[in-house]
């Protein structure tokens, strides 16, 4: 029973909202011991499943996996019916859940808040309601859902029809009879597409106004599935703790399988198993490639279009309900019954919008571009202000009488979709910024309840009375969430994701794409270290541990677990040969870069014998002159040769529009230092007087390196100084040795966990350049003249151990007068920004380096070529 306000309209805790997430919240505070008020503007529980009553509607989650796990009583009380339980059937367990844990008597029905505002002398959340009744309460808790702001109809004329009027959103709790009735139905997201089979039952003539075609599977509705159910009875202990941390919040093992390397018989029967199935998870889970590769997603894609078309009859109709301007997924995808053979009904008929937008509602029906229809009833399934739209509407307003919707007036800023900077002690439950609507929503629910149950339990033990996040922490977590986003096809769709249904609303990925299990780590992990990121402060003192949970580009991450898990033996207790036969092992199957348009293999005159190259010509007409880049591969002078590095040659040629040359130098230990700097010149300089045979343009020549190569071009640019020629136009250092001192703050921060170790950094010194001769500036260019030096693009990782001497030596060019762009790879390590087509994040900062390198040329014919 919850504990009684000790002083009359004072509360602990005030939670609005009495669906999922509210009532669970309620029933963890109370076993806190806290005094608790609920608010909810309906008159019985139920959040979205009260309000959404429309014919048809039901979960698109199976229903053994969308419900509580908090109880097991309760689980073992309560059996759902079907595989996907209708809106009555989850309406009545969360009835069943409030009566048996006695949760109503904290929550007062059909009462709105209207405002709240954060009393900073009082440390408290003064709440309005719309009975007039003020409240104080030290916590406020949002749990008003993501999909709970209907949005109002952006149709001209809306109010203007006289018959009646419908929102999917909003359903009379007396139903609606169609019978004989002409209805129009606008929208074909879930609620549409749930419930047109159903309207059609009913009317005597359905008109579906579509303007966005939809992916949808069929639901295969029935009783719950066996194997799951044998699951759940076998261990269902076992099976939430995998639903816990899973990706999405049902246990499901991601495949590995690459719809663009996979064969066609693989295709097919992936996708026709995961059509059977008739689940979200399962059909986003045909490939792995699919939410990231536009090719991959196109095959899944083109797989439901040929379903669309085989089950609607009329051809000109299935083609319009073929979904062709967003990638699968990248949508909410929608489970029916029965929803595209309702087309195939003589009295339902599809309105393209595309082809004839709606021009006007009018009083009696609707007006398109080209026909006018008269109606008894409009359906509006037109959708939501998602994510963010019942949090600012909710008139909240923090320190210095800030308010969310001024703060978020550019988009939502979150520390882990949980709270925001300047409301203290205000929670958001699958807030934006967190898995939500990405995930199974009752997993996503009982996680986010939990942490705040046990945050608040950790301040109350520690005398902490206030928290908030700190400026930094939330910065981090909102870049965070859109480099994940950005990884993936998502934000290429004019979806509710984006905020992209709401006009003016700004265009930013709402939830978090990273996973549940991620997710759910990175909670964790805030917590146990002293609340990472979190300001508390209160009797027992002022606490702050500030700082970012995830800084790390999430494909690099991805990279570095599927690295560690291949358990490699570390390449500085290898030869030479068995290190090079292992990089080239791990090389194999990769992606091989982009096509070109030529790639010829050669050999030049080295100062001691021949050195191979590779010469990389971009598409475009063959036999145009182009500038020059000569290019070294990295390796620490022992690794690498010209296969190591072709993506990247192949990246580097497609966005510069120059013709790259890659040029193999000899390695350590056979040959050592300095003969490694000694052919990179010997190449620069062959390179420049041939020029025009290898279809460059004679005087526009720069060099580029990665790594050790890096090295060797930064030292041929010197020696090219020294000699007074070639002239060198840029120098591209990407990630680059300039330096032998091996103290810097990045080789601590960074010198084990990131593939290129302090360790292996030492092998290779050890390997190339005796310690007498690392100080001399042809091992580190750093330490020389570096007056007179081309321009330079230097690129400095954040999670390299060369990070800080690529840094000093760009300040060290800039002191000495040389232009410089230093290129800060956010997020990545010393290897990351090379695996192209690998860590998708890595695109934007080589599609930086292609823009310097053409920069190093300005011919307004380069800049042409690659536009
Ligand atoms: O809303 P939606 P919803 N003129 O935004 C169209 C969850 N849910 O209520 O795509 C003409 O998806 C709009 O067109 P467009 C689920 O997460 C779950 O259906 O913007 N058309 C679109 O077709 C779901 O994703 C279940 O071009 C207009 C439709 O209206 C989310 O709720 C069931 C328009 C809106 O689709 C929202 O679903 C139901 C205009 N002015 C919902 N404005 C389950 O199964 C909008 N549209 C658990």
């Amino acid at each position: 029973m919850n504990k009684p306000a000790s002083v009359p309209g004072h509360f602990d805790a005030v939670v609005v909202g009495a669906g999922f997430s509210g009532l669970y919240m309620l029933y963890r505070l109370r076993q806190l011991g806290l005094s608790v008020k609920v608010f909810d503007s309906a008159d019985d529980v139920g959040g979205t499943w009260y309000w959404n009553r429309y014919p048809g509607a039901r979960c698109d989650i199976p229903t053994t996996d969308y419900t509580y796990s908090f109880d097991p009583e309760l689980e073992k009380e309560w059996t759902w019916s079907e595989k996907y339980a209708t809106q009555p059937e989850i309406l009545e367990y969360l009835r069943f859940v409030a009566d048996r844990h006695g949760l109503r008597s904290d929550i007062e029905f059909s009462t709105a808040v209207t405002s709240a505002r954060w009393d900073e002398p009082e440390q408290r959340w003064r709440i309005t309601t719309d009975r007039g009744k003020e409240i104080r309460c030290r916590y406020y808790i949002m749990a008003t859902g993501c999909l709970s702001m209907p949005k109002s109809p952006d149709i001209e004329g809306a109010g203007r029809f006289a018959g009646q009027v419908y929102f999917t959103s909003r359903w009379p709790h007396e139903g609606a009879d169609f019978t004989g009735q002409r209805v129009a139905v606008i929208g074909t997201g879930s609620s549409g597409i749930q419930s047109i089979p159903l309207i059609a039952r009913q009317a005597r003539q359905l008109t579906v106004f579509q303007r966005t075609a939809n992916f949808s599977i069929p639901a295969h509705n029935g009783p719950a599935p066996a194997d799951r159910l044998e699951q759940l009875d076998v261990g269902r202990d076992a099976y939430r703790h995998a639903a816990r941390w899973s990706r999405g919040g049902v246990p499901l093992e991601p495949t590995d399988v690459l719809g663009v390397t996979a064969s066609e018989s693989v295709r097919r029967e992936r996708f026709e198993a995961a059509w059977e199935q008739g689940e979200l998870f399962g059909i986003l889970n045909v490939f792995a490639d699919q939410g990231v590769n536009p090719a991959s997603n196109d095959i899944v894609a083109e797989m439901i279009r040929e379903k669309i078309r085989s089950a609607v009859k009329d051809p000109e109709t299935a083609e319009a309900l073929c979904p062709k301007d967003h990638y699968f997924g990248t949508k909410r995808p929608c489970l029916d019954t029965g929803y595209f053979e309702t087309y195939n009904l003589p009295h339902v008929r599809l309105v393209d919008l595309r082809k004839q937008p709606i021009v006007s509602i009018t009083e009696d029906g609707i007006e398109t571009a080209d026909e006018s229809f008269g109606f008894d009833a409009i359906v509006y399934a037109t959708g939501f202000d998602a994510m963010t739209g019942a949090l600012v509407a909710a008139d909240v307003a923090g320190q210095d009488g800030l308010s969310l919707k001024e703060k978020w007036a550019a988009g939502p800023s979150t520390y882990l979709g949980l709270m925001t900077a300047g409301f203290p002690n205000f929670f958001m439950l699958t807030g934006p910024g967190s898995p939500s609507v990405l995930s199974n929503m009752t997993v996503s629910i009982e996680q986010h309840v939990d942490w705040v149950a046990r945050c608040l339990e950790d301040m109350c033990e520690e005398g902490l009375e206030t928290i908030e996040p700190t400026a930094l922490a939330e910065a981090g977590w909102d870049q965070h969430v859109q480099d994940c986003g950005a990884i993936t096809l998502y934000p290429t769709a004019n979806s509710w994701y984006m905020g992209a249904n709401v006009p003016g609303k700004p265009r930013v990925f709402l939830p978090y794409i990273g996973g549940v299990d991620a997710y759910r780590q990175a909670c964790d992990e805030v917590a146990s270290q002293d609340y990472l990121g979190f300001r508390m402060t209160g009797p027992g003192g002022d606490r702050c541990r500030d700082g970012v949970v995830r800084s790390m580009q999430p494909d690099v991450a991805m990279v570095l677990e599927f690295v560690a898990a291949l358990g490699l033996p570390p390449m500085e207790t290898l030869s030479a040969a068995d290190a090079r036969a292992l990089m080239a092992a791990t090389a194999e199957g990769r992606p091989p870069g982009p096509e070109l348009g030529e790639v010829t293999d050669g050999v030049i005159p080295g100062p001691a014998g021949d050195l191979p190259y590779r010469l990389y010509r971009p598409g475009g007409p063959s036999g145009r002159p182009r500038p020059l880049v000569v290019y070294f591969h990295g390796g620490g002078w022992v690794l690498g040769n010209l296969d190591s590095d072709d993506p990247l040659c192949r990246d580097l040629c497609a966005r510069s529009g120059a013709v790259v040359m890659s040029v193999n130098y000899r390695h350590a230990p056979e040959v050592r230092f300095p003969a490694a700097a000694l052919d990179a010149f010997a190449a620069v300089q062959w390179a420049d007087a041939n020029a025009t045979e290898l279809g460059g343009i004679p005087g526009q020549l720069a060099v580029a390196g990665w790594s050790a190569g890096a090295n060797v071009a930064a030292v041929a640019c010197q020696l090219a100084r020294d000699a007074a020629g070639p002239r060198i136009s840029g120098q591209l250092l990407i990630c680059p040795v300039v330096d032998s001192d091996m103290t810097r703050p990045s080789y601590e921060e960074n010198g084990d966990g990131y593939i290129l170790t302090t360790a292996l950094m030492r092998w290779f010194w050890d390997h190339y350049a005796d310690p007498a001769d690392r100080g001399e500036p042809r091992a580190a260019p750093l330490r020389g003249d570096l007056e007179g030096l081309p321009p330079a693009c230097i690129v400095a990782a954040d999670f390299d151990p060369l990070r800080d001497e690529g840094v000093a030596y760009a300040r060290a060019l800039e002191a000495a007068g040389v232009p410089v762009r230093l290129a800060r790879a956010r997020g990545h390590t010393h290897t990351s920004v090379t695996m192209v087509d690998v860590v998708i994040s890595g695109a934007p900062v080589r599609a930086g380096i292609g823009e310097a390198l053409r920069d190093f040329f300005p011919s307004a014919e380069l800049q042409e070529q690659v536009s």
